[in-house]
């Protein structure tokens, strides 16, 4: 059987935000996910078309589409098209799970949810001809789960083509978050035995990984039992972790004894008001600032995520947010206006309290208010979201949050690392161009490389509330 996969575009890709680094970062892990459940005897094209142009010429027996909110009107005509052409397709992914009835009428079969239990029962019912329009996610386990098909992926037009998730979805409950809608009636959080996960890390060459969990320290036991098997494999990794799971325990020692080097944390807002909005319990009364000095003092840097436009946030937000990314030395920051997706809790808030004001999912990219805001208007939080960006990575602000560390070479990565990120556009262009991304990867890894061996000791008991979430 000849099967056509496709990762549509996300609608940035022709607007003046695009940024080509951006999505030739990761390939498409989901897909070659899915892909390991056809046979060897199956003929698979995998095609990204943030990378590679997309050939709609060809009459393949199935075409495997995956659905994001800002690439659903592509994804819809991809499907059309082949749909048109007497091809058999199938959606699946995080927007169709939100909106099974928008996806339905472009589709022959559509998907709800992780695809590990239902799309290999679709393949056996494909086969005997017989396939269901609809396919929900029930079982919820990675056990047994076949190795990901690597050889799909075409790693020299990624920058980070060791992307690799070893849990699926996260232990939290934020309103604004995908997760609990699209991970709905099974479990919401899993992993795969520390065995799996260690073997795949093994398959990957090279010595750098990103793990795309939502939550890389969310179970204990899981992530101390990875950890103590990844050391001594001399890797280098970046994650993502929430504020109390940095704070608690002796976890984050034990991941950047394995090698973690980066990590994306979600600080999201300062306000106890906004964090009870969002129901981000994991950092109420958390103290930003201890968990920003323990992840230096192992020589961690740190994305920093944060959302603008929650309701108790008002114009001095964003000035507020820079300044301390800056004198905290946060490596580099992403910023997001708040964006309700349809089947989020805070999407039917919004709704409830009829503040919806577009369903045109091109503008749900986080660069757009689709909401009615409350205390500053649309224009003001749009303005403050590209003036953080401009402001939190000029030279000048670089420079000053690298200064911050106290080792000369902390201080050298940061630099590096800030400014490579997103001061040399046209270099990342031209290598994009010239499909030779790939060969950045040892840059990266020295970039990467260990700050130093002995971190001093950093309590572990949170401050105080009244002191906890003060801005300096
Ligand atoms: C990698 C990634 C990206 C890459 C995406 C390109 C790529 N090559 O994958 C890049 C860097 C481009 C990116 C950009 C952004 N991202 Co992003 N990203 C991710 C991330 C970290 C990992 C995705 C992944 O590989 N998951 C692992 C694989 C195994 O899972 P999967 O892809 O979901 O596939 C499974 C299922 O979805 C399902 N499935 C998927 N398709 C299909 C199809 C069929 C037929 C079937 C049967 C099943 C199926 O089966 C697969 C196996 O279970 C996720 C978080 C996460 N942990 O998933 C966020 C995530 C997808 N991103 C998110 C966001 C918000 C963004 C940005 C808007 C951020 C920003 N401010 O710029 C942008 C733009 C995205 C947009 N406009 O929609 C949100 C999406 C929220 C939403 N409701 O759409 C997520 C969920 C993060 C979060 N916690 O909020 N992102
Ligand atoms: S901690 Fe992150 S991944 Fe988990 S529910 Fe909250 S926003 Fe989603």
């Amino acid at each position: 059987m000849k099967v056509k996969m496709i990762l549509p575009a996300l609608t940035e890709a022709e607007s003046p935000f695009w940024r080509p680094i951006k999505y030739s970062l990761f390939p498409p892990l989901g897909l070659a996910t899915l892909a390991s459940y056809l046979s060897p005897y199956d003929e698979v094209e995998l095609q990204d078309q943030h990378v590679e142009r997309v050939n709609l010429d060809d009459r393949p027996d199935l075409v495997v589409i995956q659905v994001y909110i800002t690439n659903a009107y592509r994804a819809y005509a991809f499907a059309d098209h082949y749909r048109a052409r007497g091809v058999y397709v199938v959606l699946g992914g995080l927007h169709v799970t939100s909106l099974p009835e928008e996806a339905a009428p472009h589709a022959d079969t559509i998907f709800l949810g992780p695809g590990e239990d239902t799309f290999p029962q679709f393949l056996r019912d494909f086969r005997a001809k017989r396939p269901q329009k609809r396919y929900s996610s029930a079982v919820r386990t990675l056990a047994g789960v076949p190795p990901i098909r690597r050889d799909l992926i075409k790693r020299h037009l990624y920058l980070v083509p060791n992307s690799i998730v070893v849990t699926r979805g996260c232990p939290h409950h934020c309103t604004f978050c995908y997760k609990d809608a699209f991970f709905e009636g099974g479990k919401t959080f899993y992993t795969q035995t520390v065995d799996d996960a260690l073997a795949e890390i093994d398959r990957l060459p090279g010595r750098h990984l990103y793990f795309l969990d939502d939550h890389l320290l969310g179970n204990v036991k899981f992530a101390s039992a990875l950890f103590e098997g990844m050391k001594g494999m001399n890797r280098v990794f970046q994650g993502a972790a929430t504020i109390d799971s940095i704070l608690r325990g002796d976890l984050i020692e034990k991941a950047a004894e394995a090698g973690l080097r980066s990590l994306f944390v979600g600080f999201e807002t300062f306000s106890p008001e906004n964090l009870r909005q969002s129901n981000k319990k994991q950092n109420l009364q958390k103290d930003y600032q201890r968990a920003v000095k323990r992840l230096h003092s192992l020589g961690v840097m740190i994305n920093g995520s944060f959302v603008f436009g929650l309701d108790d946030d008002d114009a001095d937000v964003f000035k507020r947010t820079v300044d301390w990314g800056v004198s905290n030395g946060i490596t580099t920051s992403t910023y997001h206006i708040l964006t309700p997706y349809p089947g989020t809790a805070l999407y039917a808030d919004m709704q409830r309290q009829g503040r919806i004001l577009t369903d045109n999912w091109d503008r749900y990219d986080t660069r757009h208010v689709v909401y009615q805001t409350r205390r500053m208007s649309a224009e003001t939080l749009e303005e403050g979201y590209h003036w953080a960006y401009r402001e939190f990575y000029r030279w000048s602000n670089i420079t000053k949050a690298s200064l911050t560390h106290d080792s000369a070479k902390h201080m050298l990565k940061h630099f590096l690392y800030s400014g490579g990120w997103k001061k040399f556009e046209s270099l990342w262009n031209f290598l994009i161009k010239t499909r030779s991304l790939e060969n950045m990867l040892p840059l990266l890894e020295a970039i990467l490389s260990k700050v130093r061996t002995n971190p001093g000791p950093v309590p572990e008991q949170p401050l105080p509330a009244a002191t906890t979430l003060t801005l300096q």
